[in-house]
């Protein structure tokens, strides 16, 4: 287990109330933390504070001491700009500020809607890379890429090192065709975060977080640098949702999927 408390942020959340125990289990000291209070019995070793991610000297607070921040609050589908804009650009600088006061490692909840608007490579095309261009599919796509980019900013300007995490569909088992592409299971999530955070170094880097998918969209990222591989595989429901079809062009085109047709006026 980490030497220091693990900040993690987002507690309350559906991934929040994953991790929280699952660390605990194998004996991190966690602080916690959440605008909602944390719906579950708080685990062994954990403590929970409630906190705004806008309010910066309360990030600093509890960030003190912490040598890792794993941050996984804020807005996490997509909404209009002014709701987006506290929570994920506000809240994650007041993130990057405690780290590089701290020393600490940020883990970041990144998504694949910072690059939805790539289109699913079709047969045996090419599959894209992480340094691959952002292509954002709404105001949330676009908090994500600012926040992949914040980290690469704090890591060449200050040496803080961060691990982001493009993270694909993350439920319990995948419900369409275009998870059977992006799901990453909540055991494969969990051991992702114990290797990005246990690893002596880290530097800038960015994986693409999802499980051993044979339909997956992607390829190359940094995951030998953390030493992660996935366990899991969307495969094993291929009969169960392999037939679950939006019937809108858009969303089937893109890898965002559902995100990219929000509001989608483009004619040509
Ligand atoms: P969630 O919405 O269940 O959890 C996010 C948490 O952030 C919530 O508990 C919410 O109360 C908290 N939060 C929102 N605004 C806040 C604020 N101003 N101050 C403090 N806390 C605030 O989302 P989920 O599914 O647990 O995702 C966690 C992270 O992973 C999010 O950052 C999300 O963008 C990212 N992610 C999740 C994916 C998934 O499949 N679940 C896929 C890609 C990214
Ligand atoms: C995300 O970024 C969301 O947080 C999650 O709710 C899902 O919509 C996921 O992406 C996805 O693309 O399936």
């Amino acid at each position: 287990a980490p030497q220091k408390p693990v900040l993690l942020t987002g507690a309350s959340g559906n991934l929040g109330r994953v991790l929280a125990p699952a660390l605990a289990a194998q004996g991190w000291t966690l602080r916690l933390t959440d605008i909602t209070p944390f719906p579950d019995a708080l685990p062994a070793g954990a403590s929970f504070t409630r906190l705004d991610l806008s309010e910066g000297l309360g990030v600093a607070r509890l960030a003190e001491g912490c040598g890792a921040i794993l941050h996984f609050g804020g807005i996490s589908v997509e909404q209009p700009f002014e709701a987006v804009l506290s929570p994920n650009l506000r809240g994650l600088y007041h993130i990057y500020e405690a780290a590089r006061r701290e020393g600490a490692r940020v883990l970041f909840a990144s998504s694949n809607h910072s690059i939805g608007f790539h289109e699913r490579p079709q047969g045996n095309e090419a599959k894209i890379d992480v340094d691959c261009a952002f292509r954002p599919d709404g105001y949330y796509g676009l908090s994500k890429a600012y926040g992949e980019l914040m980290g690469r900013l704090y890591w060449d300007k200050h040496g803080v090192e961060n691990v982001n995490l493009r993270i694909g569909s993350c439920f319990p088992k995948p419900v369409n065709a275009r998870m059977l592409s992006t799901w990453l299971s909540f055991g494969d999530l969990t051991r992702l975060v114990t290797a990005a955070v246990e690893a002596p170094r880290s530097g800038h880097c960015v994986i693409w977080a999802c499980s051993n998918n044979p339909a997956t969209f992607w390829g190359r990222d940094h995951r030998d640098r953390i030493g992660w591989q996935p366990q899991d595989t969307a495969e094993d429901y291929r009969t169960e949702v392999g037939h679950i079809l939006s019937g809108d062009p858009v969303e089937e085109r893109y890898q965002g999927g559902g995100y990219t047709s929000i509001e989608y006026s483009r004619s040509a």
